[in-house]
């Protein structure tokens, strides 16, 4: 049986997590998404997220987990308690995150298998990192994929890669992540759609 939680007015919530998760999340949230909560180790690039709620999680001063996935699992399991009160009352959690680092890698497994405590529908889109990414990262953002498609088979999976392909040749880095964004975007509004 799922938590019923708090009484909210939107019944949907967006969580981007690290610096990717939370870049897509200012798309969706220009697009028209209305709860939007970024979760990240990295101060700095939360209090530049002036466009949605956010959560600080872990003890880092300056700068994210520098790709270290274990420093940002260790943060979210230590903050369970404040994710697990934000995720609170709401029926669709939906996750972003870009695999590869440390705090998107790390954390992501954790916030789904909470949202999966919370909420009847839950989906997350995360992007692999470019090939031209370092080994590292990829090993990393395999890794992590595959904990979170243990836990879920709801797992949209965007490549750099192909994104970039897509792209017209002029297109920016930043364009061809918002052709992702804009592709994540329209399949969980779809399945929003299918709950009503
Ligand atoms: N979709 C998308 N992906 C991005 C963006 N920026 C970076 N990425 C991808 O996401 C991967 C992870 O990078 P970040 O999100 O910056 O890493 P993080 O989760 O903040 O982790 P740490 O900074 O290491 O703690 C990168 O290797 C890129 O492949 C973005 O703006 N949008
Ligand atoms: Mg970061």
């Amino acid at each position: 049986m799922k938590e019923q939680g708090a009484k909210r007015k939107s019944k949907s919530l967006f969580i981007g997590i690290g610096g990717g998760g939370t870049n897509s999340l200012k798309n969706f949230a220009a697009w028209g998404a209305r709860d939007c909560l970024a979760i990240n180790t990295d101060r700095e690039s939360l209090e530049a997220a002036t466009f949605c709620r956010t959560l600080i999680i872990g003890s880092i001063k300056k700068g994210g987990t520098k790709g270290d996935t274990d420093v940002g699992r260790m943060a979210a399991i230590k903050a369970l308690a404040r994710i697990r009160k934000e995720l609170a009352g709401y029926s669709s959690i939906f996750i972003l995150a870009g695999l590869g680092g440390g705090t998107g890698s790390g954390a992501a497994p954790v916030v789904l298998q909470e949202a999966l405590k919370q909420a009847q529908t839950v989906m997350a889109a995360v992007t692999l990192p470019f090939s031209f990414e370092s080994q590292a990262r990829n090993k990393t953002a395999k890794d992590s994929l595959a904990r979170m498609q243990k836990l879920h088979p709801d797992i949209l999976v965007l490549s750099n890669d192909l994104l970039m392909d897509l792209a017209k040749k002029s297109t920016s880095k930043d364009d061809v992540f918002a052709l992702g964004d804009r592709e994540a975007f329209m399949l969980l509004n779809e399945r929003r759609m299918k709950e009503y």
